[in-house]
């Protein structure tokens, strides 16, 4: 298949490229580089020594003798040059990674809340957009969040984006149908989500778009096979405390002897993926295709949930590292239940990889390998919610950030 992967630089994007590639597909990647400017902006980088993309790309042709192709161009702004591209490349699938993804940069600002608001609608919007304009029969698939959802349960398990509801009539009739699961979102961020399936289900019933929407739960980890062959392919980490995610976060404080910031009482469970199950989601989404004249194909791309306390408490009593109940940052439920279904992928073959395969390790032995290039300073979270919240600082390392 001939693919082009949007966001294809990026932590989910640069592995699937590879995996894809490997595959034997065409791989054209689409990136405005937004993300590294971003580390930039935020003075952190990546924990791993990530290479500029030209680089990525010559050492997996040295390797593999594989073409990636590059085009850098911003998809919130570039609306002609991509459809141009579409036209040029005719392309059998798309693969959307290219959104703002952190829930904590959402929240820094009026200004990071018009960003990713901007950004996430346009982009998502010019190429559904792009698409009917080409005229091509091209699927689509998008990479969304278990978080569209909340993160609560009415007593069953969250279903793969559709809801069976029974409406009684006026005159007492009771009417099953069918709704998208209420959007219930927990930040910026996440609303960009929410607003991204309303778009692919217009786009989905008005023009036919063929789309796959894959709600992903919190991916940990950091190597796949492929990033694995040479160091120069390695993929990024981010643990800061806008763009780390909390089991890295975890994984990557107890390697360097830093608390791991629990906030609050770490009663939120969330849905969890490893990236190598990512990369092989994305290949399975691209193999199985919804057909012409299909709804919008929803899947939940998560394999496990966990409580954070209890990550904390694994982590620590694998590592001995030391646990700091800090302030909550987020307005978010101190607790909350998740149970979630997940047949659609286990159902086309995924075999789960669990945090029981000794993976935890391998990412801590990672992070204590560039524990050299982490700063300190940008570990706690310091986005908060509202003013009401308080940043994530643990007492200990209280004078330190100041
Ligand atoms: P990332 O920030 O590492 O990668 C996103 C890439 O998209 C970056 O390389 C960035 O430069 C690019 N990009 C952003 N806006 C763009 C634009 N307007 N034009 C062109 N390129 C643009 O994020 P990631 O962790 O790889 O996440 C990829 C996708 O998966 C996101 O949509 C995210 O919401 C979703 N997701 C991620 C996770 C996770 O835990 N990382 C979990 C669930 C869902
Ligand atoms: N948390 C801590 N300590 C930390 C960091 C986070 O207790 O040091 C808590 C947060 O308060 C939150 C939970 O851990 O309750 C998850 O936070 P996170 O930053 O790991 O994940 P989140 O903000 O939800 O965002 C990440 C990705 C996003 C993706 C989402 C999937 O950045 O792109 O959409 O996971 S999901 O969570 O399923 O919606």
């Amino acid at each position: 298949m001939k693919v082009l992967i949007l966001g294809g630089d990026g932590f989910c994007g640069w592995p699937t490229s590879l995996h894809l590639s490997n595959l034997g597909h065409d791989i054209t990647v689409v990136d405005n580089l937004s993300r590294r400017n971003i580390d930039n902006e935020l003075e952190t980088s990546s924990l791993t020594p990530i290479q500029p993309i030209g680089t990525r790309i010559a050492v997996w042709k040295e390797l593999t003798g594989r073409e990636i192709s590059f085009v850098n161009l911003d998809l919130a702004q570039d609306y002609q040059s991509f459809l141009n591209l579409l036209l040029e490349e005719k392309p059998d699938a798309v693969v959307h990674f290219a959104e703002q993804r952190a829930a904590p940069y959402s929240m820094k600002s009026a200004a990071h809340k018009r960003y990713t608001v901007n950004n996430n609608l346009n982009a998502t919007h010019n190429v559904l957009c792009a698409i009917v304009d080409s005229g091509l029969d091209i699927h689509l698939a998008h990479l969304g969040t278990m978080g569209v959802y909340g993160y609560g349960t009415a007593g069953m398990k969250i279903p793969e984006g559709y809801l069976q509801v029974e409406v009684v009539s006026d005159e007492g009739e009771r009417i099953n149908q069918e709704i998208l699961y209420p959007a219930n979102p927990g930040s910026v961020y996440h609303m960009t989500k929410t607003q991204d399936q309303l778009f692919f289900h217009y786009y989905n019933k008005n023009d036919g778009v063929r789309i796959t929407d894959l709600h992903q739960g919190i991916v940990w980890g950091t190597n796949t096979p492929e990033t694995l062959r040479d160091e120069r392919l390695i993929n990024r980490f981010d643990y800061d405390g806008d763009y780390g995610t909390v089991l890295n976060r975890f994984l990557m404080q107890a390697a360097i002897g830093y608390p791991l910031t629990v906030h609050g009482t770490g009663g939120q469970t969330r849905a969890f993926v490893h990236i190598t199950d990512t990369v092989r989601c994305i290949q399975l989404a691209l193999e199985n295709p919804p057909k012409r004249g299909e709804r919008v194909n929803i899947l939940n791309q998560m394999t496990e949930t966990h409580r954070v306390r209890d990550l904390a408490a694994l982590i620590a009593e694998q590592t001995g590292a030391e646990i700091a109940n800090v302030n909550n940052p987020r307005k978010e439920a101190a607790e909350n239940e998740l149970h979630v279904r997940n047949d659609l992928f286990l159902d086309m073959g995924l075999n789960p990889t669990t945090l029981a395969d000794g993976l935890l390790t391998e990412v801590i032995d990672i992070a204590k390998k560039y524990a050299h290039r982490a700063h300190l300073d940008k570990i706690p979270c310091y986005s908060v919610w509202t003013d009401e919240q308080k940043a994530g600082v643990p007492e200990s390392r209280e004078e330190v950030a100041s």
